[in-house]
């Protein structure tokens, strides 16, 4: 196959409801849709990055350049036998993970639909509905916490997170556990203690929750292991696996013992896959994380989340969460189970509202023929 044209657009939309995390809230989504042509057909790749370097180092803006000036021209023209050589493609450029990510999985998405296949099916899954859960966001009180539970589980969703910041972690903890009792519960404090804090943090142990989330510096994987050792609550490090190598220092250090995936923090779908299968091998259960994404990326997300070892409810709830409208119709929807259909279409298998894209497009530019 060959990419023979990429086209990029900044979108804007505005967020249902403002998300609170521990370093800040938002109220509108901006991202890139990339689009990848080749031979009739289109594939697309919604990359993760925000427009602060908050979660990540990377931004829109650092993507769109990294993808315009050194991502494109590796990729255009040139004949590739499958979608995991892009990432491999691409190695003489160090990071920009959210950037390749957004290439490489609009490469994946039109690899299957110029194969006529779901895209779970080239990605190896092994099942048609995945479990969802929701992550709620830091809120303005206890009570508008508690509400926020309760609609959550009245919807089905199969586990609960809740976002942690020092001064609304044991309290926010305690609230829902005294009003919801043993519901599948975790928090993720987004790199918000330090070492310092492991007293404070070993008081969760007494919740039983699921799983901490990413609780110290993303890059501080020593922390996190002497961390563990102090806790009975399972670490889980999302900002801190940016690459597999990582993952394996992480894991024989015993800095964790589940990890969250998100394609756009590795580098895409192949690494995605490979650091899945890394998991399984250490008996580290794995679960999708999520980014806010458009029905775009949040379907690429349930695919991926077909694979064997995403035994734990993920980050992927329904559109309706985030976006009225979102960009796809019909929109994600949550069975009252907490199930996800996975699209059963060819390649990421929503349909696409171009209006809505067009109305949503701050700023457009094609890479290769116009
Ligand atoms: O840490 O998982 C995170 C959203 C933006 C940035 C980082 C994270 C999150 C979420 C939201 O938790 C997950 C979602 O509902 O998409
Ligand atoms: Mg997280």
């Amino acid at each position: 196959m060959k990419i023979e044209r990429l086209e990029l657009r900044l979108l804007e939309l505005p967020l249902v409801h403002f998300f609170e995390t521990s370093f800040g809230r938002v109220d509108d989504k901006h991202f890139i849709l990339v689009r990848a042509d080749g031979d009739g057909e289109s594939g697309f790749g919604e990359c993760v990055a925000d427009s602060d370097p908050y979660y990540s180092a990377e931004t829109n803006e650092t993507a769109w350049h990294i993808i315009t000036e050194f991502i494109a021209p590796r990729v255009l023209g040139v004949e590739i036998a499958h979608p995991r050589e892009v990432f491999a493609s691409l190695k003489a450029i160090r990071g920009h993970n959210m950037a390749k990510a957004a290439v490489e999985m609009a490469v994946w998405d039109l690899y299957a639909r110029q194969r006529g296949e779901p895209l779970w099916r080239v990605l190896g899954g092994v099942r048609d509905r995945i479990a969802s859960g929701v992550s709620i966001g830091i809120q303005t009180s206890l009570g508008e916490l508690a509400a926020k539970v309760e609609r959550e589980l009245a919807a089905g969703y199969r586990r609960i997170k809740i976002k942690v910041k020092p001064g609304w972690d044991l309290n926010a903890v305690r609230t829902v556990r005294e009003r919801f009792g043993s519901i599948p519960l975790m928090v993720d404090a987004n790199a918000a203690y330090t070492a310092a804090e492991a007293e404070h943090l070993a008081a969760l142990d007494e919740y039983d929750l699921m799983m901490i989330e990413q609780p110290l510096d993303y890059d501080d994987i020593a922390e996190h292991a002497r961390l563990q050792r102090r806790l009975k609550t399972p670490i889980c490090l999302d900002e801190s696996i940016k690459s597999i190598g990582l993952a394996r220092e992480a894991i024989a250090a015993g800095a964790c013992r589940i990890i969250n995936i998100k394609p756009g923090r590795v580098g895409g779908f192949a690494e995605s896959i490979r650091l899945h299968d890394l998991c399984a091998a250490h008996q580290i259960p794995v679960w999708h994380g999520g980014m806010l994404e458009s029905g775009i990326g949040r379907a690429a997300n349930i695919h991926l989340s077909t694979l064997s070892n995403f035994t734990l409810p993920g980050d992927v709830a329904a559109s309706k969460r985030y976006f009225d409208p979102d960009l796809i119709e019909p929109p994600i929807e949550v069975a009252s189970d907490g199930t996800i259909a996975v699209p059963a279409a060819t390649g990421i298998g929503v349909a696409i509202c171009d209006d809505r894209i067009a109305r949503a497009t701050i700023r457009h530019h094609v890479c290769g023929p116009d």
